[in-house]
């Protein structure tokens, strides 16, 4: 059998690499393609590279549907990163086995870890790209081809110049079209590249936006939350950006009446508890999560998530739910609440602890104001945060 290997860090695995792939099949060059996912290639630093679980389960949404193309994890399982290594160890001198080389790094196959032994094991594939130079391409492979007494097959591929850290570079939102639709969907859920996840409208966009919706108070309430948030984040090593970002959005559906809360809930399918009906303003926050969504494209769920329970609260909160709940609480224009220095004193030091406290003074604030209209989820989070902080104290 002829296998063809396609290495690479893949991070993350695009469409180009698929075309590739394809691209060998289709034209008969080899019967199967191993997908094969290096450690952390010696040229990059591994600090950088997504781990490896991530990366592997991008390449199995990404070739699903393709028969012929399989996962190879032999070089993550051996920590191999040299392709010489790679393939001693792999030969089993019953197939025959095609190194595919994408279109610059033919250029420097010289200089590669033992190209001898490389190709004492394989053939080459050179892949030439539609925008590049043929007549480099070709000097190229007749020198390898000369120097080293070896074949190299040629694989032309009408791609344009996408790689992966292009995508990380123009950010995942912008890199969509590049990108498997199932692999885009998993870097989202799983807040992949997050740096670059944000929405098609940058933030002064996104501010100029809410402060246009919002009461001159109503927002600078809102820029006190985003400061507080940020600074929060860095403590809790949680990415201060995106904190900024969620706080920025939190109050976005705060300036409309109850009425017209209900209407817009209504009119979305957005399910309305009971006790959002006894106190509809309650539902700014799950409007807020919706009009974030829908209005300014954000797609990162932990964003998504922070907006949706900052009134409430819930029970076991993400890092940056807690956050954002919190700085609602503490942030410099509050006035009222109790105990506001103690709080904001904590704020950098204890984030469960913190989230306890504010849930506590919530609850006995509502316990005399509202009556029996708590909503259940600030009664979770309220037992839930006040069993994490007991188990401490006990241990
Ligand atoms: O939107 P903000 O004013 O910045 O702050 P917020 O989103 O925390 O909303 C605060 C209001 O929500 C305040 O009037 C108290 C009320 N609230 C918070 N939790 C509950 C609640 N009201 C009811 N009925 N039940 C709750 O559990
Ligand atoms: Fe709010
Ligand atoms: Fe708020």
């Amino acid at each position: 059998m002829r296998i063809g290997i396609l290495g690479g860090t893949f991070d993350p695995i695009h469409k180009t690499h698929i075309r590739i792939a394809k691209g060998a099949l289709d034209n008969d060059l080899v019967d199967k393609i191993l997908i094969m996912p290096s450690p952390c290639p010696p040229h990059k630093k591994s600090s950088n590279v997504t781990d490896s679980w991530h990366r592997i389960n991008m390449i199995k949404l990404a070739i699903e549907d393709y028969k012929d193309m399989e996962l190879s994890t032999f070089e993550l399982d051996n920590n191999f990163t040299y392709t010489a290594d790679t393939l001693t160890q792999l030969n089993n001198h019953q197939d025959d086995y095609y190194f595919i080389v994408g279109g610059d790094s033919i250029a420097s196959f010289s200089s590669w870890y033992h190209p001898e032994i490389i190709l004492n094991n394989c053939e080459l594939i050179a892949v030439k790209r539609a925008d590049s130079s043929a007549e480099d391409f070709i000097k190229n492979i007749n020198k390898i081809e000369s120097e080293f007494t070896t074949k190299v097959h040629i694989l032309n591929i009408d791609s344009d110049n996408i790689s992966s850290s292009s995508i990380k570079k123009i950010g995942i939102n912008h890199a969509k079209a590049y990108l498997d639709e199932k692999v885009y969907q998993y870097i989202v859920d799983n807040n992949l590249y997050k740096d670059t996840i944000i929405s098609p409208m940058n933030l002064t966009e996104i501010k100029a936006d809410i402060q246009k919706n919002l009461t001159p108070s109503r927002y600078i309430h809102t820029l006190g939350v985003a400061e507080t948030a940020k600074n929060m984040a860095q403590v809790y090593n949680y990415n201060p950006n995106t904190a900024y970002l969620a706080a920025i959005l939190h109050d976005v559906a705060k300036n409309y009446s109850d009425e017209e809360l209900l209407k817009m809930a209504k009119a979305n399918n957005i399910e309305i508890s009971d006790s959002e009906l006894n106190a509809p303003y309650l539902l700014h926050a799950k409007l807020g999560a919706f009009i974030a969504e829908n209005k300014y494209h954000i797609t990162d769920s932990e964003v998504l998530s922070a907006i949706r329970w900052h009134t409430t609260g819930k029970a076991d909160m993400t890092t940056l739910d807690k956050i954002i709940f919190c700085a609602d609480y503490i942030e410099p224009g509050r006035t009222k609440q109790e105990r506001l220095d103690y709080l904001r004193e904590l704020s950098l030091l204890d984030l469960d602890l913190l989230t306890f406290e504010i849930l506590k003074q919530t609850v006995d604030y509502l316990k005399k104001t509202k009556g029996d209209n708590i909503d259940p989820n600030t009664i979770n989070a309220y037992e839930y945060y006040r069993k994490v902080i007991d188990n401490r104290n006990d241990k």
